[in-house]
Order: C-alpha cells, then structure tokens, then sequence
C-alpha cells in the first residue's frame, strides 16, 4: 500500500486530461509531444459538445491507450467503466456524479487505479473510505474547458484536506498554467492536472516540460 502510494504521487505530478474537442493538433499528435514534454499520467476525456462517441470514441482511446503503452505512461478513462473494462485501461476517474467509487473498486478490483473528484472535506473522506487511490480537487482557478464545473475553490480545500491530516494523493485541477503553479503544490497537492495548458498551446510538448518543472521546482521550495 506504501509503494503504490509513493508511484501514484510521481504520477500525478503532471496529469494530462484530454479528448479530440479540446486538442489544437490531431489527438494523437498532442498526446505523443505532451509525452515527449514530461507529462506522467494521461486521462481520455472525450465528452462535451463536438465530442465522439460510439465506435469512433473507442477507436480514438484504442490509438491513445496505444500510444501510453508504448511509451509507458498510464492510461485512464474519465466515466466510462465500461470502455476502460473493454479496454483493460490502468485506471477510471469518476465524478460525484457518477457509479460511487465504492462500487467501481469492487468491480475493477484492486489492480486499476481509481480517482475520485472531490471538492469538500466530506467528499474526499467519503472516496477515501470506498477505497479512492487519489483525488482532484478544483476546480482551483477559473476554466472554460468543463461546462459544468463547480465554483472555483482556490487552493482552501487543498489545505483544508491536509491540515486534516489526509495523507491520499491529490492533484490540483482547473485553470492551470505555468504561472500558478507554486500556490498549488505549497498547498499541498502532489501535482496538476491541466486540459488546455498542453492540449491548446503553441508548443504542446515545451509547454509540458515547462508545467513539469514548475511542479518539480514548487515542490522543493
Ligand atoms: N474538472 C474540474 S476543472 C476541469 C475539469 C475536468 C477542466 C480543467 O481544464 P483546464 O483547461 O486545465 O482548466
Ligand atoms: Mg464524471
């Protein structure tokens, strides 16, 4: 239990989420550069308008999941339980919306990673206790890419969670950029997860490696 908690840590540092809505190049291409940037964890959002579905969704995730594999970065699906059984994807990541984690952990067993979003004190000991290996919280700074998002916390919750004691791995989400960065990690998370940081700049991979050092480097301050 110690040992997975240490990797999935290193694996949040630099949490890419992504579907073809919000990519500026082709989906494939943006997942191979942000992985050539740094990034450790990569998750397949295909969802608000102008996303896939259906079998042109799961041949897109097939070619991602491919590409993680390859490379050795862990693939996880956002909602779908089903897709990442059909897939034998690394892990889910589930809102509050969604099946209850609880419920998820029995049925994809101990061996797939299973993240919750959570955006009270409750909530996270809530996904702690159904077995969650790491939590995101946010949205942290304003985003426009989640139609539905919640309003934006800043980094109170993060601290909230820590100063409780939780020692779960968290990972800050919403409205990331390299310049606010550092409030994230003092806080306490143990990396970021961003959308448009990667999927939509100029430079999909230098943006990556400069997100990575910026967690790197708030970590050790
Ligand atoms: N959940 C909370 S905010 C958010 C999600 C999926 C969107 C994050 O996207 P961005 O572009 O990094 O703000
Ligand atoms: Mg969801």
């Amino acid at each position: 239990m110690h040992n997975r908690s240490v990797q999935i840590r290193e694996w949040l540092k630099l949490y890419f989420i992504m579907g073809s809505v919000n990519c500026r190049l082709s989906p494939a291409d943006t997942l191979l550069q942000a992985i050539d940037g740094g990034i450790t964890l990569f998750q397949f959002r295909e969802k608000d308008p102008g996303a896939l579905s259906g079998a042109a969704a799961i041949e897109l995730a097939r070619q991602l999941q491919g590409i993680c594999r390859q490379r050795g970065i862990p693939f996880i699906v956002n909602d779908d339980i089903g897709l990442a059984e059909m897939l034998d994807a690394d892990g889910v990541h589930v809102g509050q919306e969604d099946e209850p984690a609880a419920a998820i952990r029995r049925r994809l067993g101990t061996g797939k990673i299973v993240g919750v979003s959570a955006h009270t004190l409750q909530e996270a000991e809530q996904a702690i206790a159904d077995g969650a290996d790491y939590l995101g919280l946010g949205p942290v700074y304003p985003t426009s890419s989640k139609a539905d998002a919640r309003a934006v916390q800043g980094t109170q919750v993060i601290e909230q969670l820590r100063r409780s004691g939780l020692s779960i791995p968290l990972v800050g989400i919403g409205g990331i950029t390299a310049d606010n960065v550092p409030p994230v990690i003092r806080a306490g998370a143990d990396g970021i997860s961003v959308i448009s940081a990667i999927a939509a700049a100029p430079d999909v991979s230098g943006a990556a490696r400069h997100l990575l050092h910026k967690v790197t480097a708030s970590s050790q301050s």
